[in-house]
Order: structure tokens, then C-alpha cells, then sequence
């Protein structure tokens, strides 16, 4: 059984999800209405978005998700408006991103299994800043088999102008997912901050 945390939280009482062998933060409304709305418009307008495809058992599976990746040495750039979120996230958060991961959730019927981000990198560490933007998902958090950890999932169910945010061992002991929910007709889009390296910023 997940347990569903109670959304009493505002932007000004963060969320401690996870304290053990990882460092899980969840800050509902962090973006306002107006900005949320505008990166929402902006990412619709203007980005090229990839259905990405894995191997499964030998056979080449679309993933149930678009994806697209803005920021420096990526393809595409960052927008204004993604700028502007980012430079407000890094304020936050005291460190520094320098692209971004984005993923399309075209209704209840997208979704991304299980899974820690290791990005590409051996540094598992680095922080990882999740905003969800449109449809209202459960975000699901446990912890991993081999972890030692033995918590119950945890269910948060995330909105437009939230913010999570991973950091610590959390990609090592834990991993993540949205589950499929075929009830949702609406689009998520949902903005994962990176960093190919990580820069501390003055606080
Ligand atoms: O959509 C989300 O909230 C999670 C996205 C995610 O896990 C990922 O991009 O690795």
C-alpha cells in the first residue's frame, strides 16, 4: 500500500519525502499561476518533441511518453521563460543546471517505469529538479531492492507550478515513477532541471 501524503504544504512549507539515504524536497505551488502558464505555452510553441524507443526482450518498444532535451550543448536551447524558471530553481536551490530534460505526458496513458537518473553520468549525486507543469500525476517514490531501506512507497499527487527536488544519495538508495492512470485525458509536461556538473551558488 502507498502512502498518500496529506497536501497541507504551501509554497512557504516545503516537503521532506525522503530524509533516509537520499534528500527528497516537495514544494507545491513553487511557480506562480502567470509563469507556470507562460513556460506551459512557450514549450508547447517551440519545441521539437522525439518518441524515444527502447529494446525489450529483443523487440524495439516505443517509450509511453514524448521527450526533448533544451539547454547547452543540447540540440535545442533554453526558451526566456525556461531561463527565467531555471535562474529562480537555482536560486532555490543553491546550485546550477545547465540543461534540461522534458517529457510529454500526452494523457493518463503516458507514463515512465521505475527508474533512478543516473543521467549519463557516474556522479549520481548531482541534484535533479523536477517541474511538473498541466495535468495533475502521482509522483511515486521507494526505495531500491538493493538498498537495505525498507520504507513504503510514497504517492504525491503533483500539479502545475510544483517543484521536486532530488539531491543527496537519492538516485543511489531510491528511484522513481509517474504511473500509467487511464482515467487522465489532460497533458502533463513535466521539466527536470540537470547538470552535466554541478557549480554551488551563493545562497
Ligand atoms: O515526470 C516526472 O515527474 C518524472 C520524470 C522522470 O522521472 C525523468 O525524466 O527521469
Amino acid at each position: 500500500m502507498s502512502r498518500q501524503l496529506a497536501l497541507f504544504a504551501s509554497a512557504q512549507s516545503p516537503t521532506r519525502l525522503v530524509g533516509d539515504r537520499g534528500d527528497v524536497t516537495y514544494i507545491p505551488e513553487f511557480l506562480d499561476r502567470a509563469t507556470a502558464d507562460a513556460l506551459v505555452r512557450e514549450l508547447n510553441a517551440d519545441t521539437r518533441w522525439r518518441a524515444d524507443s527502447r529494446l525489450m526482450y529483443g523487440k524495439r518498444v516505443l517509450v509511453p511518453r514524448e521527450t526533448a532535451n533544451r539547454g547547452e550543448k543540447m540540440p535545442q536551447p533554453w526558451t526566456p521563460t525556461l531561463e527565467r524558471v531555471r535562474a529562480i530553481i537555482e536560486r532555490h536551490t543553491g546550485t546550477t543546471y545547465d540543461y534540461c530534460h522534458l517529457n510529454r505526458y500526452r494523457d493518463g496513458n503516458d507514463a515512465v517505469a521505475w527508474h533512478g537518473d543516473r543521467d549519463g553520468t557516474r556522479d549520481a549525486r548531482l541534484v535533479v529538479a523536477s517541474l511538473s507543469l498541466g495535468a495533475t500525476r502521482s509522483f511515486q517514490l521507494r526505495p531500491k531492492k538493493d538498498s537495505g531501506l525498507r520504507y513504503d512507497p510514497i504517492a504525491i499527487d503533483v500539479t502545475h507550478g510544483d517543484l521536486i527536488v532530488m539531491a543527496g544519495d537519492t538516485q543511489l538508495y531510491w528511484e522513481h515513477r509517474v504511473p500509467r492512470d487511464p482515467r487522465i485525458t489532460e497533458t502533463r509536461l513535466n521539466v527536470t532541471f540537470r547538470q552535466h556538473r554541478a557549480r554551488e551558488t551563493a545562497a
